[in-house]
Order: C-alpha cells, then structure tokens, then sequence
C-alpha cells in the first residue's frame, strides 16, 4: 500500500514539471513569434507576403519542361502521336495525367511495347516523374495519341500541346509536325 502510494507521487512530481516546462517553452515560443510578426509589419501585409513566397515556391519546384517535341504526320481522321523529350530539373516528384490538342477533341497518354513479338500500346491513366528524371516520349514507347485529328496534318505545319500535371502545373506548346530528326 506505502509502497504502491509512493511510487504515484513519484511519477506525478516528474512529470508535471516536464509538463509545465513544455507548456513554459511552448507559450514563450508563441509570444517570441507573436513580437516578431507585430514588429515586422500588419498582418495582412504579412499574409500576403506569405502567399507571394509560396506562389514562387511552388513555380520553382515546377521544373518540367519538353524538348524536341515532334507529331507525326497523318490525314484527318487517321491517327498521330506526339513525341517529345519529358525533363524534370527540379527537386520534386510530379505526374503527367492528361493532354490535350486543337487537332483533336481525342488526346491519350499511350505506352507502347513489345508482349510475345507483337507490338502493342496502352493508354496510361499517368506517367510519373522523378526529380533529376528524364522520360523519352518517342515511337515505340510512351507518346501522346493524337486520335482521328480533325484536320490533315503535314510536315512543316504547327498543331498545339498541352500538358497537364498532377501539382497543377500545365505545359503549352506549338509543335511542329514532322520529325526535326530526319
Ligand atoms: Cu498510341
């Protein structure tokens, strides 16, 4: 019974100081931080400078670009696909989820490849990509599908891209169709 009392007492005169220490340093932390903000400037100044600073974060973490994009020709009503080089220069990871064209109202995410000799392709809901990553879109793997465009597209004429990302992040460009390579 002593024993059983003494032992409470015990672990309730080390823990309530640990408590009120926390509680101490936690108060204090807030009021030092509470001063800082008074001094510096109103807060709503505050706040808009805290949304600025996390707009521009954001665009620097959106580090993806495209390069060398190409669409292949074809007649209205066939089928092209878009290819491009996918470079992720920035520290975060992101998904490319949709596309889209003016040539058509039809744009998939396609990967193309070889199952028992056959070359087949599959439309993909996304296509991760890591920071310092780069990602060929080119024939024979992943491409953008470009369905039955609405009109004929021929080497040297221009069609729009753009490309959608999980962060929000969107990339537009005018392409040229026709391969640049060849
Ligand atoms: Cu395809």
């Amino acid at each position: 019974m002593n024993n059983q009392r003494h032992s409470f007492s015990l672990v309730s005169t080390r823990t309530m100081p640990l408590n009120l220490l926390l509680l101490f340093v936690s108060i204090s932390l807030g009021l030092m931080l509470g001063c800082t903000n008074k001094l510096d400037r109103p807060d709503s100044a505050l706040a808009e400078q805290g949304r600025l600073t996390d707009s521009s974060m954001a665009k620097s973490e959106w580090n993806i670009a495209i390069e060398d994009a190409w669409a292949r020709p074809t007649k209205a009503g066939m089928m092209s696909a878009a290819y491009f080089t996918m470079y992720n220069v920035g520290s975060v990871s992101d998904s490319l989820v949709q596309a889209s064209s003016n040539a058509s109202k039809d744009v998939q995410i396609h990967l193309s490849y070889m199952n028992d000799g056959i070359m087949v392709m599959e439309e993909q809901p996304f296509v991760a990509i890591q920071a310092s990553e780069q990602i060929p879109f080119q024939p024979g793997g992943y491409h953008i599908m470009i369905i039955q465009p609405t009109m004929d597209m021929q080497e040297g004429d221009s069609i729009s891209l753009s490309l959608y990302f999980k962060s929000g992040m969107i990339i537009e460009e005018t392409i040229q169709v026709g391969n640049p390579a060849k």
